[in-house]
């Protein structure tokens, strides 16, 4: 794989759920050797640093409507770095913290045109305030980069280029809410359960989600390291039995890999407190070098 221009930019996002850890995801997946591991497959390295979430410590047990404004505040700045590192020609990897701040990362990246976006999660992420029990934005992005949910957040993820049903597969879920599940359903996205990875296997999958991508040059990957098996991945704060094996992710990555059309990616809800000796974050690491070239003889 050519030598790429990699720009890693920590968003420790933990407004969007209540486990507290998961703003100390990016410092995990750095102190797993993100950086060095890239650089020795000949990629050249930037790193931003952590953007600040507004109030993140003060907004414990807070009310959704309380934690908009900061929630808002830190996607608009990962939609601004977003924008930047395409702008000039660099791959972000975004490093989470919990997955709201993807409606801010994938809207900054594709501001100007479409990509084709693969959200790969045990979970939909497609609630809005009004089907969700919970009010945690992590259950809402996808819902909200396709204009759907709280106007606050919408304003600040749509993309300017509009994202759209048809540019969007989701791969990998398996713990869905039942209001969601219609949202889903009736979306217009191209969703892939697990079962439909147990039935048809991942290569299957892929080949399906790049058949549908042909025609767009780019593809942005927003990675919930949920969506492998809680036994490989335990650092996570919504783990859901029955994910991914290693392979199955690793397979994914090296697929990707192949397309050369890798334009950004998120990985997203590593939580080092609820993890085992950093083994989720050493895992991120090992399929950030697979999407890197690792694996190309
Ligand atoms: N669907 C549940 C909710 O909305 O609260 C769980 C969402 C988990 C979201 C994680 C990031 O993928
Ligand atoms: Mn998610
Ligand atoms: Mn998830
Ligand atoms: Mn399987």
């Amino acid at each position: 794989m050519m030598s790429k221009k990699i720009r890693i930019i920590g968003i420790p996002m933990d407004l969007g759920q209540n486990q507290r850890g998961v703003d100390m995801g990016p410092s995990a997946i750095r102190y797993a050797g993100l950086a060095p591991t890239l650089q020795a497959l000949g990629h050249e390295t930037f790193d931003s640093g952590d953007i600040t979430i507004p109030g993140h410590y003060s907004l414990k047990n807070t009310s959704l409507e309380e934690r908009l404004p900061p929630i808002r505040q830190a996607c608009q700045r990962a939609y601004e770095l977003g924008k930047t590192a395409v702008t000039n020609g660099e791959i972000p990897i975004f490093l989470g913290g919990d997955h709201s701040a993807s409606l801010g990362t994938v809207g900054g990246v594709s501001h100007d045109s479409p990509v084709g976006l693969i959200w790969v999660d045990a979970h939909g992420d497609f609630n809005t305030p009004e089907t969700s029990a919970s009010g945690n934005v992590h259950g809402m992005p996808l819902a909200v980069l396709l204009g759907k949910g709280a106007k606050e957040l919408v304003d600040v993820g749509r993309p300017g280029a509009k994202m759209t049903p048809e540019h969007v597969v989701v791969i990998g879920v398996r713990d869905l809410d039942e209001k969601e599940k219609v949202l889903l359903k009736n979306s217009g996205c191209t969703v892939f359960t697990m079962r439909d990875i147990d039935e048809f296997g991942m290569r299957t999958i892929l080949q399906n989600t790049l058949e549908k991508f042909k025609d767009l040059p780019r593809i942005h990957l927003s990675f919930d390291m949920d969506v492998i098996d809680p036994i490989e991945v335990p650092g996570v704060g919504t783990p859901s039995h029955g994910g991914l094996t290693y392979r199955e992710a690793q397979l994914l990555m090296e697929t990707l890999a192949d397309t050369n059309k890798l334009h950004s990616v998120d990985v997203m809800e590593i939580n080092p407190i609820l993890d085992i000796s950093n083994r989720s974050a050493q895992m991120a690491v090992s399929l950030m070098a697979s999407l890197f070239g690792k694996s190309i003889i």
